[in-house]
């Protein structure tokens, strides 16, 4: 594939290219595969099954192209240049903030800060909003389903500040209790943060109810979107939440490439986070003026390239429909819960088993197999899952379970790639003399 490198803009035929993979709004999986050079990797002599997408998305072509052209084209930092290829860079730069804004819908493209991660996202808010707000004896909510970026950053802050921490427990079946969080929000927190999917579970929360239950008891609301944005449609007027944290890695961007959506005067109230370059108006010797947002948020040089390569991974996937994306992955879900429980001898799954109420990530055990083992063999037939606790070790010990293995999809993942499991599972099980 060529790709016609419009600086201006980033890459700009993303959206044309991915058109032709939706037919009548549904995704074809098989003929958008063919953008992920890395899809046609054999590993031990096998076709390459990747199934653990939510630990990072593959990148398809376009995505990989842009980066590279940027490097090729226009490589120059940002908001400097008076030369050209300096003002080309700028302006695919920020055209991708505002690519990345439309995407989740945010109302001004100036509320996009540009991160290398999740993590980094909500660690901004924690510290530079949470340092602010937070005093003692202030209450945050959390849940028991925190990936470890939603809860360790938060621990930190309230021993800091002789703060507390609460949480919102789940049912077995990993949904969370919203009749507890009726309770909790009695305790008036300043804040309730939690993720909108479980990366461990797959668990979609009812981020729009939660949010309304808590800015009824006057809590401001950070949505951890690592797990949601790449899998289905995301509208944050519409979750009327205040902070909402996304990776790009997992989103078909580059590695390096994530950000924070926060409402404009949330921002513009917030101290920096970190301090130097970029995010000054004008520095004396003993004080500074701070830059207007988003870059006083955006301190040293940023990835430049990386945040191109993730305008151009949010045109990807608007391309091709977000809910025809979750459309795909409900039906992946639906097929995985059935497929995996009649033809594994014992497999012991976990999650929520109503597949609309589930994103595309699938944990299981085979009885007496420790997971590192079953991703271990799994890996000489060529599939990737994750084995572990997924960054969710507060989730395993409320579940009673050491560690467990994930498969987790994205859309160019197929129904061929679960029935690959399937068979390596049960091989899996011969090798263990199961
Ligand atoms: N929040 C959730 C819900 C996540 O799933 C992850 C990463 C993060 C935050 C952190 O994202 P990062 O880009 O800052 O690292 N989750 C996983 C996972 O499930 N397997 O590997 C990483």
């Amino acid at each position: 594939m060529t790709v016609t490198t419009n600086p201006a803009e980033g890459t700009a035929s993303a959206g044309a290219i991915t058109t032709r993979r939706v037919a009548a709004g549904a995704l074809d999986p098989h003929a958008l595969r063919a953008d992920f050079p890395i899809l046609r990797r054999e590993i031990n002599g096998h076709p390459l099954v990747f199934l653990d997408s939510a630990s990072t998305s593959q990148k398809p072509d376009v995505v990989i192209d842009t980066v590279s052209d940027y490097y090729r084209a226009y490589n120059a930092n940002v908001h400097r240049g008076i030369y050209t290829i300096g003002e080309e860079a700028t302006a695919a730069y920020e055209a991708a903030r505002a690519k990345v804004a439309r995407f989740v819908n945010a109302p001004d493209s100036h509320e996009i800060v540009f991160t290398r991660n999740a993590t980094e996202a909500i660690n901004l808010v924690s510290y530079s909003w949470g340092r602010r707000n937070i005093g003692r004896s202030d209450t945050i909510v959390l849940t028991e389903m925190e990936h470890h970026a939603n809860l360790v950053p938060w621990q930190i802050l309230v021993q800091e500040k002789d703060g507390d921490l609460e949480f919102i427990p789940i049912t077995d079946d990993g949904i969370l209790r919203l009749d507890v969080f009726e309770v909790l929000l009695r305790l008036k927190p300043k804040l309730v943060a939690f993720t909108h999917v479980s990366n461990t579970l797959g668990t979609i929360n009812p981020v729009r109810e939660m949010v309304e239950l808590a800015h009824a008891a006057g809590a401001l609301v950070l949505v951890d979107g690592a797990q949601a944005v790449p899998h289905l449609p995301v509208d944050v007027q519409e979750l009327g939440c205040d902070f909402y944290a996304f990776s790009g890695h997992k989103m078909l961007g580059p590695m390096g490439s994530g950000a924070l959506w926060a409402r404009r005067e949330l921002l513009e109230a917030m101290p920096p986070f970190l301090a130097g370059g970029e995010m000054i108006r004008e520095v004396h010797l003993r004080r500074s003026d701070f830059n207007d947002v988003p870059w006083k948020f955006e301190a040293g040089t940023p990835a430049v390239g990386d945040a191109i390569g993730l305008g151009v991974a949010a045109d990807y996937l608007d391309g091709l429909g977000m809910a025809a994306v979750r459309q795909h992955e409900r039906e992946l879900v639906a097929y995985a819960l059935e497929t995996l429980g009649r033809e594994v001898p014992g497999i012991e799954l976990y999650g929520p088993m109503d597949p609309d109420l589930r994103g595309g990530v699938i944990p299981f055990n085979l009885p007496g197999i420790h997971p590192h083992d079953v991703a271990q063999v799994l890996d000489r037939s060529g599939i990737a899952v994750r084995a572990g606790h997924h960054c969710t070790m507060p989730l395993h010990e409320r579940l009673d379970l050491a560690a467990t293995a994930r498969a987790s999809f994205s859309v160019y993942s197929t129904t061929e790639d679960i029935d690959a499991l399937v068979i390596g599972l049960v091989e899996v099980q011969q090798v263990f003399g199961e």
